[in-house]
């Protein structure tokens, strides 16, 4: 079984205007005691999401785990250290037969349906989300609120990442309901280095 740090970081590539300035909140990000990065991008070329994963990978120390958000071309491309599917990605035991048994997989769920079939997988953590209300994501499943989170935590004893509208503000609560780690975009942007080391105080 992995082991997850309380605060999962994802560098989601709408809101950086380049590589150089996504590479340095990943920076800021180790700085401030992140071991684990998602790199999203819902709307770049393959190219570029290459380019830019490598960019990170350049950056970022080795103890800093990777995570290609649903791409497994290109986490094995970049060497990245796993990947992150939805549900309109390729089905989990696909990305497990090309990325292998040793690279992590993460898989998103928006219910306790969607849970227990990610609980039936090679997956290595499973997703629970949105927990609270987020303007990250494009068309966002119902939001499960803490009671999802309770729920999901009570099908499942992999590892698990609550993600949507999570602060510093709420993470306690959302520890506390049983997520191992929680998943953050926005809350990271504006001083990422401070945020994360906030998360890590307050989810110590
Ligand atoms: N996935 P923020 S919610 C990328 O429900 C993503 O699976 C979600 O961003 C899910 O921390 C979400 O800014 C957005 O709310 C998370």
């Amino acid at each position: 079984m992995i082991h997850l740090p309380r605060l999962y970081a994802i560098a989601d590539a709408a809101f950086f205007r380049s590589a150089a300035e996504l590479s340095a909140f990943a920076q800021e990000l180790t700085a401030g005691g992140c071991t684990i990065l998602q790199y999203r991008n819902k709307s770049g070329n393959a190219r570029v999401m290459l380019e830019q994963a490598q960019e990170l990978k350049r950056w970022v120390g080795a103890s800093v785990k990777l995570i290609m958000n649903d791409r497994a071309d290109l986490c094995i491309a970049a060497a990245f250290d796993g990947v992150h599917v939805g549900h309109e990605d390729l089905l989990p035991e696909s990305v497990r037969s090309i990325i292998g048994s040793k690279l992590w997989l993460g898989v998103s769920t928006h219910n306790p349906e969607q849970l227990q079939e990610a609980d039936c997988t090679s997956a290595d953590y499973i997703a629970i989300g949105p927990v609270f209300t987020t303007s990250s994501k494009e068309k966002p499943d119902p939001v499960v609120g803490l009671e999802g989170v309770r729920r999901a935590r009570q099908l499942t004893r992999k590892p698990l990442v609550a993600i949507g509208g999570i602060t510093r503000a709420n993470a306690a609560s959302v520890i506390e309901a049983g997520a191992d780690s929680v998943a953050v975009i926005s809350d990271l942007l504006r001083e990422p280095r401070k945020s994360a080391e906030e998360f890590f105080r307050i989810l110590r």
